[in-house]
């Protein structure tokens, strides 16, 4: 019997680190197959790269399609699971560590971008473009609360609502430019490729006027905050329904259980998929050698950045709550973090960190199902300091001089925007225009930084997977006394239940408080 525990357990060390190995090696085949196909695929040849991303597509919609069936499983069972007093604890530690490890994050990269400068060490100057009108601050945040209550659950797992103002648009053409036969139907685009290289062509300019209309619109995408916030409600109050709500309760924790060995299953075929996305992406980037150098120091800003918060705060902070060594934590999420870089993206990577918390870094089950899926929702340090970093760049590059009040401003909107990001439809460029906006800057500059913004993308993705990370493995430290009593109860409701069927009932536990304990 040892002797066969001892090899399972050599078995499951072997298994554990050859998926990391793995890993390893699809980001190391993924770069060298990307940079050698360079030479054979041009790229513009885009059908060859569709193809190429086929196996990298297979991943993403595989990790996606576990994410609904994880985040509903996930919340109720663990909200049904822990006592009313234990889940409130829990949920204030992880929304102080998320709050003060975004600002942290933030404030690293004001720091560093008002150092370094990048902003200001440019070859040629740029022409000033006219400023459009500003993103509208509290139609995104109203936008955020309407989307906590979802008209309709079904609806809810692929759209959300946006608010949608409609605006006379007024096109202006600079007088160097002919007029060219333009259609009427031109909006302010901001495209996503070959930004740097137009900076110096003035183009025709399409300005907002007065608002037409004004309502709501729908868009493509998950609405994630309203199924939190059902599943968390879902959950509490299935907690206090006792006796009735069991069979319920063990209906989610299967369906989290069956989940989390899907994951598993999906989690040998990431190497591969890695591989593929990671290539497609550098075979399909466009001019590299003008865009590193035209932005290199931007690049080296938030990378600089990212690296001080990853490596430094973040470890600092876990090791001054827990007195573990946060290196191996780190180690063991690099599963996650390697997934989070090859994807770029951190809600397609959630089932894998889940995955590698509860079997590497050994945190309760019970402290992941609800602290991962709200981390992925709300706490993306990356994305922070990647926006604040950004906004001053973009001042400096325009010759706009910041005062510290604008600076507090930008670190506040910086942090905000990046909780509320995954609530905010089309989130990325609709979070940074609000940052922008917030200091008086032109929405359209985010054209300066778009053509490295998947690179940098996912250094951030992977920076967001491991706050989420530490902030599940301080709060299973924090909450450790709060588990322990709840398993001790469990184990007291086993042992008298147990009794009762064997006709032993014991009068000294009161056994009608079976869950009324439990909110
Ligand atoms: C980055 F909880 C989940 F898993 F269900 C979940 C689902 C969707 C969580 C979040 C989301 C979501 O929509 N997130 C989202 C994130 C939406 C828009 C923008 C971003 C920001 O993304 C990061 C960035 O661009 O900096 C980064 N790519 O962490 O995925």
């Amino acid at each position: 019997m040892g002797n066969r525990q001892r090899s399972e357990k050599c078995k499951k060390i072997i298994k554990d680190n050859l998926l990391v190995l793995l890993m390893i090696l699809a980001v190391i085949i993924g770069v060298s197959m990307g940079l050698g196909l360079r030479s054979q695929v041009s790229a513009d040849d885009k059908k060859t790269i569709f193809y190429l991303k086929f196996p990298g597509d297979l991943l993403l919609n595989m990790l996606k399609m576990l994410i609904l069936p994880l985040i509903v499983s996930s919340l109720i069972s663990a909200m049904s699971g822990l006592k009313a007093q234990a889940s409130g604890r829990m949920g204030f530690r992880t929304l102080i560590y998320y709050f003060v490890t975004t600002f942290c994050a933030v404030i690293i990269g004001i720091v560093l971008v008002v150092a370094i400068e990048p902003g200001k060490k440019r070859e040629s100057a740029i022409e000033r473009s006219g400023s459009s009108k500003a993103a509208e601050g509290l139609s995104s945040l109203l936008d955020l609360i309407r989307n906590c209550f979802p008209d309709n659950l079904i609806s809810a797992c692929f759209q959300k609502v946006e608010t949608k103002p409609q605006y006379e648009k007024i096109t202006i053409y600079p007088q160097t430019t002919p007029a060219p036969n333009m259609t009427g139907n031109s909006t302010i685009t901001i495209e996503t490729t070959d930004t740097t290289m137009s900076m110096t062509t003035a183009a025709p300019k399409v300005i907002e006027g007065k608002l037409l209309s004004i309502g709501i619109e729908i868009q493509s995408g998950m609405n994630v905050l309203g199924l939190v916030v059902f599943s968390l409600f879902f959950g509490g109050i299935l907690a206090r329904l006792g006796e009735k709500g069991k069979p319920l309760i063990d209906v989610f924790d299967c369906l989290h259980l069956v989940t989390m060995k899907l994951i598993n299953l999906v989690i040998w075929y990431s190497p591969i998929g890695v591989t593929f996305l990671i290539a497609s992406k550098l075979v399909a980037m466009e001019r590299p050698a003008e865009m590193f150098t035209q932005l290199g120091f931007y690049m080296l800003t938030v990378l600089v950045g990212l690296a001080i918060h990853a490596f430094i705060i973040l470890p600092l902070v876990y090791f001054i709550f827990t007195r573990k060594n946060p290196y191996s934590f780190m180690y063991g999420m690099l599963q996650a973090l390697l997934t989070a870089w090859g994807t770029a993206s951190s809600s397609a990577t959630l089932p894998i960190t889940m995955n590698c918390l509860e079997e590497r870094n050994h945190v309760d089950p019970r402290v992941t199902m609800f602290v991962t899926p709200i981390g992925a929702t709300v706490n993306m340090d990356g994305t922070a300091l990647y926006e604040a970093v950004a906004a001053i760049f973009i001042a400096q590059y325009l010759d706009e001089p910041l005062n510290f009040g604008q600076i507090v401003i930008i670190s506040l909107t910086a942090t905000a925007a990046a909780i509320g990001a995954a609530g905010v439809p089309s989130a990325g460029l609709v979070t940074m225009a609000i940052v922008l906006s917030a200091v008086g800057l032109p929405v359209e500059e985010v054209r300066l930084i778009l053509a490295i913004d998947w690179f940098l993308d996912r250094f951030r993705t992977a920076v967001n997977v491991l706050g989420d990370s530490y902030g599940a493995g301080i709060v299973n430290h924090l909450s450790r006394q709060d588990l322990e009593e709840m398993d001790l109860e469990e184990n007291k409701q086993k042992y008298l239940t147990e009794d009762k069927t064997n006709g032993l009932v014991n009068d000294s536990y009161d056994t009608k408080g079976d869950h009324s304990t439990k909110m």
